[in-house]
């Protein structure tokens, strides 16, 4: 049994605990957080007794496997530090880190220490996506030269996530982030990006709109578009559409998660929607099942001594897209050469 402690018992916390809670060789056994009334609200919804206000007393006191990290960014840097300085396991959320230096800090930090480091970027672990993944290394569609990996909706994300709205960047930082991490799952690593931002809601201080284009290491070229301005007549929120093009048929991933094959043997359309978790709620259902998938996921690396897919080293790749994006936006679309900026 892998014992665990988590650190931010915020908004999106409370699907790592719920998570945590039907994974068999991982308990959680202790909580943290500066904000004492969630502290104690989180601790008494999961029946877990072990608190603290500061993660440096908690990693003092407690023997822990590993820690979960569910803080927002700015705090990742100093709390994956001292975690590593403990020879503590660590899964960070998403986004990593506010700059490369401190990213490449945060994985030098965990090497050094010897530790497991997981960034918690869930989208690639969703079924639907997986699903997706599997036809393409089957070679259903025979070699993909053409990708298109899009999340379009006008959700208010600005309720549950009210920094979302105030922060300096806003939709590559923080969906963007999965998007570009999806398309490499899917077309490999990148040597080139371009991109145009847009902000189109007035109440906002960052880009709602953002569209990338990628040429992937492999050939594939992809675009990469999100949007949170954008009402369509069924509101999509949150999934993520897949256009991909081979040299021997098409596969797309509509919305209502529909996953349609054309290829030699002809169309065949199925459904991948993902299973409604018992502690979930649609339209979250399909980001709470991928949580569960990559917590289980880690316990899997930690007990077989391997690298989690997306290891801070790993995750380097996606960071360095997201900031080579906002490069690219602010300098008119110039094209990015990725080379070297991992
Ligand atoms: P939140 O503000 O609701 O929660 C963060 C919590 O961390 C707060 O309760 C705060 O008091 C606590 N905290 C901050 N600094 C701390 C410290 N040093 N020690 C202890 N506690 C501290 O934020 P949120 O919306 O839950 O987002 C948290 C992170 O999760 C963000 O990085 C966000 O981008 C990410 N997120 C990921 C997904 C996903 O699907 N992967 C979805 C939503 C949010
Ligand atoms: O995944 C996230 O970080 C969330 C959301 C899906 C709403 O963008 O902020």
């Amino acid at each position: 049994m892998k014992k665990g402690a988590l650190i931010g018992c915020g908004f999106f916390a409370q699907n790592h605990l719920h998570a945590w809670k039907d994974i068999e060789d991982a308990e959680i056994v202790a909580l943290c957080d500066r904000d004492e009334r969630r502290l104690t609200e989180t601790a008494r919804l999961f029946g877990i007794d072990r608190t603290y206000v500061e993660a440096a007393a908690m990693l003092e006191a407690e023997t822990l496997d590993f820690v979960d990290i569910a803080t927002t960014v700015r705090t990742h840097r100093p709390l994956v530090e001292i975690a590593a300085a403990s020879r503590v396991n660590i899964i960070c959320q998403k986004p990593f880190a506010e700059t490369m230096d401190d990213a490449r800090a945060m994985v030098r930090a965990a090497q050094d220490a010897g530790v497991a480091l997981m960034v918690h970027e869930n989208f690639r672990w969703q079924s639907a996506i997986r699903a997706a993944k599997a036809e393409i290394d089957k070679g259903s569609i025979g070699t993909p030269f053409w990708g298109r990996v899009s999340f379009r909706s006008a959700y208010d994300v600005y309720s549950g996530q009210p920094y979302l709205a105030t922060d300096e960047k806003f939709i590559i930082q923080d969906l963007g982030i999965h998007i570009l991490d999806i398309a490499r799952f899917l077309f490999g690593d990148v040597s080139t990006i371009s991109a145009s931002t847009r902000r189109v809601s007035p109440n906002i201080r960052a880009e709602d709109v953002a569209t990338m284009m990628l040429v992937h290491e492999g050939g594939v070229t992809s675009i990469v578009d999100c949007s949170y301005a954008t009402s369509l007549p069924r509101e999509n929120f949150p999934e993520t559409l897949l256009e991909i093009d081979g040299s021997d048929g098409t596969l797309r991933l509509d919305a209502g998660y529909r996953l349609t094959l054309c290829n030699a043997l002809g169309t065949t359309e199925r459904d991948v929607s993902p299973p409604l978790l018992p502690w979930a709620e649609r339209p979250w259902h399909n980001i709470q099942e991928s949580v569960l998938n990559i917590e289980r996921h880690f316990v899997d690396c930690l007990a077989g001594g391997l690298a989690p897919e997306t290891s801070g080293a790993d995750n380097l790749k996606t960071l360095a897209l997201v900031y080579a994006a906002y490069a690219s936006a602010a300098d008119g679309s110039r094209t990015i050469a990725m080379r070297n900026l991992a």
